[in-house]
């Protein structure tokens, strides 16, 4: 793969092939993403996953926009983050589709950046959720409805419980069996769906970022401070209530996503209450009174669907997800079921810090 991006992709970078230096970054499921660094210069490189994004096109178009409205806002001081923006081909393009061989698009790289999978102060948590609040709050004057849904219903959890039943009937890899219990305990919870859609009708839609993992906000390595929100593939109009469960989802549990130390799989108290500090700290006086209500809804449908999504995956033979090893997605599916939990369990005390 790294020879065939030196000697085909890059040069249509402008980037010469003798001395470039390709190497994979960061923990994607979905694209492969590479760092190139040459004599006088560096950038990241990406190979979308258009199975997955259908439309390549309009996905780099989405998130050229979502650059450009930043970069005005940075102009002004009204956004203090770095901006991800995309380096564009020698043609002038923001990708190039080498049909069978890829569609690749490159952004610049930030200097000093660092990404983290597992948050290990409420410092932490604090900066990234106040980041993403900064990012939200940002694009609140933005548009939405001149972003494509590169993935249709993407945060739609009555869609993913469908998906869920349609790969329980089919058991194309008899692997059913196996997670019947984690099956059974995703239908146990189905009430969630009549809240759900009883809030989702009164809410606004907004610009949303859509997958505000902790890994996804880059600290500048110097001081750990938060430096640019970046991944802006999906970017769609949507609810916040989503970006808000997001970080619940992956910034809480002391464990990766993945990690099958279930024991210790939980929701640390103190980061939840810095996430809710750090993220209304930007938004407080943007978010409505209903918005604001629908947060702990959007926390339990996050962890809930994330689950849910993984365990479709492992029943259809992981065509969705990268995995590393057999039975990746089920373990990423216990996990976050077992995050879950911990959630529903704690329910009182989490609630408090919304007020
Ligand atoms: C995928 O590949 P990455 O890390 O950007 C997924 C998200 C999931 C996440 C789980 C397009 O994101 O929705 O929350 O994995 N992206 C897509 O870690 O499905
Ligand atoms: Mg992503």
């Amino acid at each position: 793969m790294i020879d065939f991006i030196r000697q085909s992709v890059l040069p249509y970078f402008g980037i010469g092939t003798s001395d470039a230096k390709v190497s994979p970054l960061g923990n994607g499921h979905i694209n492969d993403t590479f760092l190139v660094r040459w004599s006088d210069g560096e950038l990241v490189l990406q190979g979308l996953n258009t199975q997955v994004f259908k439309t390549p096109n309009a996905l780099v178009e989405n998130a050229h926009k979502i650059s450009e409205h930043l970069a005005k806002k940075r102009k002004t001081n009204d956004y203090s983050l770095k901006v991800v923006k995309p380096v564009r081909t020698d043609k002038g393009l923001l990708a190039v589709d080498l049909g069978e061989q890829g569609f690749w698009r490159a952004i610049n790289h930030l200097p000093h950046s660092q990404s983290i999978d597992v948050v290990s102060s409420e410092d932490e948590a604090f900066s990234a959720a106040k980041a993403f609040g900064h990012f939200a709050s940002a694009l609140s004057d933005f548009d939405a409805t001149q972003l494509e849904d590169v993935i249709p219903q993407f945060h739609h959890l009555p869609g993913r419980i469908d998906q869920l039943k349609a790969a329980v009937k089919n058991d194309q890899h008899n692997r059913l069996e196996a997670c019947c219990d984690w099956v059974d305990f995703v239908f146990s919870q189905q009430n969630i769906l009549q809240e759900l859609a009883e809030v989702s009708t009164i809410l606004p839609l907004r610009t949303c970022h859509n997958d505000t993992k902790i890994n996804n906000m880059l600290y500048d390595k110097r001081d750990m401070s938060s430096l640019a929100i970046i991944d802006l593939d999906t970017c769609m109009k949507g609810h916040l209530m989503y970006d808000f469960g997001d970080m619940v989802r992956t910034f809480t549990s002391p464990e990766e996503e993945d990690s099958t130390s279930l024991e210790n799989v939980h929701v640390r108290e103190s980061i939840f209450a810095a996430i809710c500090r750090g993220y209304l700290s930007e938004l407080g006086t943007v978010l409505t009174q209903d918005e604001k209500a629908s947060l702990w809804l959007g926390a339990r449908v996050m962890c809930l669907m994330i689950g849910v999504r993984f365990l479709t995956d492992h029943l259809n033979g992981d065509i969705y997800f990268h995995i590393h090893h057999e039975n990746h997605n089920l373990e990423r599916a216990a996990n976050q079921f077992t995050l879950y939990k911990s959630l529903l369990e704690q329910e009182v005390r989490l609630k408090t810090y919304f007020n």
